[in-house]
C-alpha cells in the first residue's frame, strides 16, 4: 500500500498520531495532502461544525471545553481546532472555576489541534478547512473550531462553520461597532458571555437592536447570555445550536453549502493560481521589475496583472505553450526479451533504434509509429524497474511518454501544483532525451513519462 493509502486508512480509522500527521500535511501544503483528501473526502460531511470566534479574552477556549464537554456527556466524539495563537489551547491547560480542561487532553474522544496563524501564504482558511475534514473523516461528530475574529483570515476561516457563533462581552461598545463591520452577516447566535459581570443585559439590548437596523434573512440569530466559566446559560446556547441545525437542514442550508463549496474551490485556484506563477522560471525577477515600474508611476498594478496572467496562460494553462505537452513520443511497454518483435514487423512497424539507458538499467527498441512509437524495454538487471514491474503485472504497458519542450518548467509547474512526482528533476533518457516520471496517483493510474527530447 502506498504511504498516502496507508495514512488515509489510519486516519479513518480514527488513530490519532495518523490524524496529526494529516492536518500537518494539510498546514503545511505538502504535495501529498490533495491525494490524501481525495481519499477521505468520500468519508466527510458527516461532522457537526461550529465556529466560535470573538475578542481575545472573551472567553471562547472556555465555552468551547464547556460544549466540548457537554458534548463528551452525550457520547459524541469532539475534534477543537484552535485557529489562535494565544489560545489556552495551544499554550496547555487552563483551570475554570468548574471546567477542567485537564480532562479534554487525556480524554481519547477528544482531539484538541492548533493552527498556526502564520506561514499559509493567505491560505489559513484552507489549512484549516482541510483540517477540519481530517477529524470529520476520522469520525468526530462535533468539530469546533475557536478563532480571534479580527483580521480577514479569520473571518475566512469562521465562514467555513456550520454554525458561526460570536462571542461578546458585557459593557464593550467598542466590539460592537467592530462586529457590525466584519462578522454581523455570518453569526448565525450571539452569545453575551460573561453574563456574571455588569453590564449584560445593556450589551444585549445593543446587539438586538443593531440585529433589528441590518438585514438577515430566514434566520434571525438569537442573542443569548452564557456565563462559560460556571456553564450557566450554555445548555440553551446548545439548544439553540439544534435549532440552527434542523434550520440548515432546509433549502437554506443547502444554498449555504453550495456557497461555502464554491468558496472553498475558488481558494484553492487562487493559491494554485499564485504558486504556478512563483513557480515559473525568472517570475520573481519579472515581479521585481513590474513593482519598480508601478512604483516609478510608470506602469499600474492592473497592467502588471494582466502581463503576469498572461504568461502564466502562455506557460500552459491552456497547454499550447513553451514547456507544454507537444505529442504522445511514445508507449512503453514492458518485455521480457526486446528480440521477439515479430508480431510487430508483421504489423509493418519496424526497430528503428534500440539502445541500452544505464540510468533505467534498460535495453529499449524504438518502432515508430507515425509521429509517435513504441518502445519495448527490457531488463538488464534484477534490481531495474522494469524486471520488478514484470516480476508484479507480467508483460505489457509500462508507461505513456508525452514529449514536452522544457521538462524542467513542467516539473516546477506541476510540483507547484501539488501532483506528486517520481522524479523532481530530469534525468538522462534514451536517445538523449532528457526525462522524468509521474507518479501514477497523479495520473489516474498509468506511470506518465515526460520527454524533452536532445537538442
Ligand atoms: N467572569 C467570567 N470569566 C470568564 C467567563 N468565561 C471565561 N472567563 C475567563 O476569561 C478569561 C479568558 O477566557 P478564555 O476562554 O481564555 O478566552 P478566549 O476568548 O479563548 O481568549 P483568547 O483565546 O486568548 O482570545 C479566563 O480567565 C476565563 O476564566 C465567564 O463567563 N465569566
Ligand atoms: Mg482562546
Amino acid at each position: 500500500m502506498s504511504a498516502v493509502r496507508d495514512l488515509a486508512a489510519r486516519v479513518l480509522a480514527g488513530a490519532p498520531p495518523a490524524i496529526a500527521r494529516a492536518i500537518t500535511w494539510a498546514e503545511t501544503s505538502d504535495p501529498r495532502f490533495p491525494e490524501l483528501l481525495a481519499l477521505l473526502w468520500p468519508r466527510t460531511g458527516r461532522a457537526r461544525v461550529v465556529g466560535l470566534t470573538g475578542a481575545p479574552g472573551a472567553g471562547k477556549s472556555t465555552l468551547t471545553a464547556v460544549l466540548a464537554k457537554a458534548a463528551r456527556a452525550d457520547g459524541r466524539k469532539v475534534g477543537i481546532v484552535a485557529v489562535d495563537p494565544s489560545s489556552p489551547f495551544t499554550g496547555g491547560a487552563i483551570l475554570g472555576d468548574r471546567i477542567r480542561m485537564q480532562d479534554l487532553y487525556t480524554d481519547p474522544g477528544v482531539m484538541i489541534r492548533s493552527m498556526a496563524t502564520r506561514g499559509h501564504l493567505g491560505g489559513l482558511s484552507r489549512a484549516t478547512a482541510d483540517a477540519v475534514d481530517v477529524l470529520d473523516a476520522a469520525g468526530f461528530d462535533d468539530v469546533l473550531v475557536e478563532t480571534v475574529g479580527v483580521g480577514q483570515d479569520e473571518v475566512e476561516v469562521f465562514r467555513l462553520a456550520e454554525t458561526c457563533v460570536v462571542l461578546l462581552t458585557p459593557g464593550m461598545g467598542d466590539d460592537i461597532q467592530a462586529i457590525k463591520a466584519g462578522l454581523m452577516e455570518v453569526a448565525d447566535v450571539f452569545v453575551v458571555n460573561k453574563a456574571d459581570r455588569e453590564g449584560a443585559d445593556r450589551t444585549v439590548g445593543e446587539v438586538l437592536q443593531m440585529l433589528e437596523l441590518g438585514e438577515h434573512g430566514e434566520w434571525i440569530p438569537p442573542v443569548l447570555k452564557t456565563v462559560a466559566r460556571t456553564g450557566d446559560g450554555v445548555a440553551g446556547l446548545r439548544a439553540e445550536l439544534d435549532r440552527h441545525r434542523d434550520f440548515l437542514a432546509g433549502p437554506a442550508g443547502a444554498s449555504r453549502r453550495r456557497v461555502r463549496t464554491v468558496r472553498r474551490i475558488e481558494t484553492i485556484v487562487q493559491q494554485r493560481l499564485l504558486a504556478e506563477l512563483h513557480g515559473l522560471s525568472g517570475s520573481e525577477a519579472s515581479m521585481a521589475s513590474w513593482a519598480g515600474r508601478i512604483e516609478a508611476r510608470s506602469e499600474d498594478p492592473f497592467r502588471a496583472a494582466e502581463a503576469l496572467l498572461s504568461t502564466l496562460r502562455r506557460s500552459g494553462g491552456a497547454g499550447s505553450s513553451k514547456d507544454g505537452v507537444r505529442k504522445i513520443s511514445h508507449l512503453g511497454l514492458a518485455v521480457a526479451s526486446v528480440d521477439g518483435g515479430g508480431f510487430w514487423d508483421l504489423l509493418g512497424l519496424p526497430e528503428e533504434h534500440r539502445e541500452e539507458v544505464a540510468s533505467q538499467k534498460v535495453i529499449t527498441s524504438f518502432r515508430p509509429v507515425g509521429e509517435s512509437a513504441l518502445e519495448l524495454l527490457e531488463p538488464t538487471a534484477p534490481e531495474s524497474p522494469i524486471a520488478k514491474f514484470l516480476e508484479k503485472k507480467g508483460p505489457g504497458l509500462h508507461h505513456v511518454c508525452l514529449e514536452v519542450a522544457d521538462v524542467a518548467a513542467m516539473l516546477a509547474k506541476l510540483k507547484a501544483a501539488g501532483v506528486r512526482l517520481v522524479n523532481e528533476t530530469p534525468l538522462p533518457g534514451a536517445h538523449g532525451c532528457l526525462v522524468a516520471f509521474v507518479h501514477p496517483a497523479a495520473t489516474g493510474g498509468v506511470l506518465l513519462e515526460l520527454s524533452q527530447p536532445g537538442s
